[in-house]
């Protein structure tokens, strides 16, 4: 296993090993298929092996897959991203939303001359060291308690506030006044389930952070090109200083990126003197996956994508409604979690008060009938444009009764 959340450990048994992907489906070794809404936690909003981006490969594969030099289509991948996400004035590509986190917050905080960081618990930004502090994912999972490899300075650096609660950020702000670089947020909530900021919630801290001069970084690894063609900071109207990208962005293959301000921005060597690099940044395949992704989304994706996930949220509140089971359906756009929880869930205290033994029965039930969900209460489902009729169809049908004890 190579990544912890993984594992099956909250839902128990043994993970299926993958072989192919096709659509909306995925094939195990076994040859049995599934329909996947699990899309490689979120990268995949074509579906598997979407034909403009297979062919993108295969160019790109003639050419050659890494030269350690700028190419044209960096170029062309910033250019997009910035015309669809003007707030990155400039940006930088890494190989993955951890390091795109993980360098941001180095700049936020060469930026301001300040040491702390606000994050919201349960909120999940990569691995890096001061991130991990009550974080989601896999750590929510897991259920990993503390953060031990990190040192007690790294750790006392982080302030952790519900998500969702703007007077415990004021009330931070007000403890530690021109003390903190960074709030960093995930827009809306992926990594504890998904978790959709409350109206004011991300405005509110455009307007704090502004009145103490900490930045403010929105992780949008999830939500960037998913949940509008613009992300989550077009879709709520709030601008932040710095953006964290990863996932949709490579199409499936290792990428992320983080930019905003031009002025921060210029602070990262060479143009500046805070350093971060990398041997793939930028790799050449990635860009050409995430290129051909980028270019097949528009407007109309977003509508069918908004409709599918309509209808299959939908289907899991009407499913769970006859047969009595206590259930909240959180959905922003394609991203999607059933929490089996009687009550709304709008913080990560909420999300662990659900029934994570109901969630896992739920889970296998579905899996045993050829549907993959995420292996955790606290992580997202995801469609992709290619969850066609067939396969929504066949999702209603799995649904049937599995709600039952
Ligand atoms: N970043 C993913 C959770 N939102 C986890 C991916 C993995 O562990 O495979």
């Amino acid at each position: 296993m190579n990544s912890p959340v993984r594992a099956f450990r909250s839902v128990g048994g043994t993970p299926p090993f993958m072989r192919r992907g096709e659509g909306p489906w995925i094939f195990d070794e076994d040859g049995r298929r599934y329909l996947d809404l699990v899309l490689s936690w979120g990268p995949l909003i074509l579906g598997h092996c979407p034909a403009p981006v297979k062919a993108a490969l295969a160019a790109q594969l003639e050419r050659g897959w890494s030269f350690g030099a700028p190419t044209e289509g960096e170029v062309r991948l910033a250019e997009l991203i910035r015309r669809r996400m003007p707030s990155l004035e400039k940006l930088r590509l890494t190989s993955s939303g951890t390091e795109a986190a993980m360098s941001a917050i180095r700049l936020a905080r060469a930026a301001t001359g300040r040491s702390r960081i606000l994050k919201f618990a349960g909120g999940y930004h990569g691995h890096a060291d001061s991130l991990l502090v009550e974080a989601g994912s896999g750590v929510a999972t897991l259920g990993i308690p503390g953060t031990p490899g990190i040192t007690e300075g790294t750790a006392s650096d982080t302030l952790v506030v519900p998500f969702n609660a703007l007077d415990a950020v004021e009330t931070a702000f007000e403890r530690w006044p021109e003390a903190v670089a960074a709030v960093i947020v995930e827009p809306v909530a992926g990594n504890m389930g998904v978790v959709p900021p409350e109206p004011g919630f991300l405005k509110g801290l455009r307007e704090i952070t502004v009145r103490d001069g900490a930045l403010l970084v929105f992780d949008e690894v999830i939500t960037g090109f998913r949940v509008s063609p613009g992300g989550a900071q077009e879709r709520y109207g709030v601008t932040p200083d710095l953006t964290c990208l990863g996932k949709v962005i490579g199409g499936g293959l290792p990428i992320g990126a983080y930019g905003g301000r031009r002025d921060v921005m210029e602070l990262v060597a060479p143009a500046g003197p805070v350093y971060q690099a990398g041997t793939l940044s930028g790799n050449p395949l990635a860009v050409g996956a995430g290129l051909a992704t980028l270019e097949q989304l528009d407007v109309f994706s977003y509508e069918r994508l908004e409709r599918s996930s309509q209808r299959l949220g939908a289907a899991i509140r009407r499913e769970a409604e006859a047969c009595g089971a206590p259930l909240q359906v959180n959905r922003v756009g394609s991203m999607l979690t059933a929490f089996f929880n009687p009550e709304a869930v709008r913080d990560y205290a909420g999300a662990r008060r659900s029934d994570a033994a109901a969630y896992a029965r739920w889970f296998h039930r579905l899996l045993e009938r050829g549907v993959s969900m995420p292996p955790s209460q606290f992580e997202a489902a995801f469609l992709s444009t290619a969850h066609d009729e067939e396969s929504l169809a066949s999702f209603e049908t799995a649904l049937a009764g599995s709600f039952k004890a």
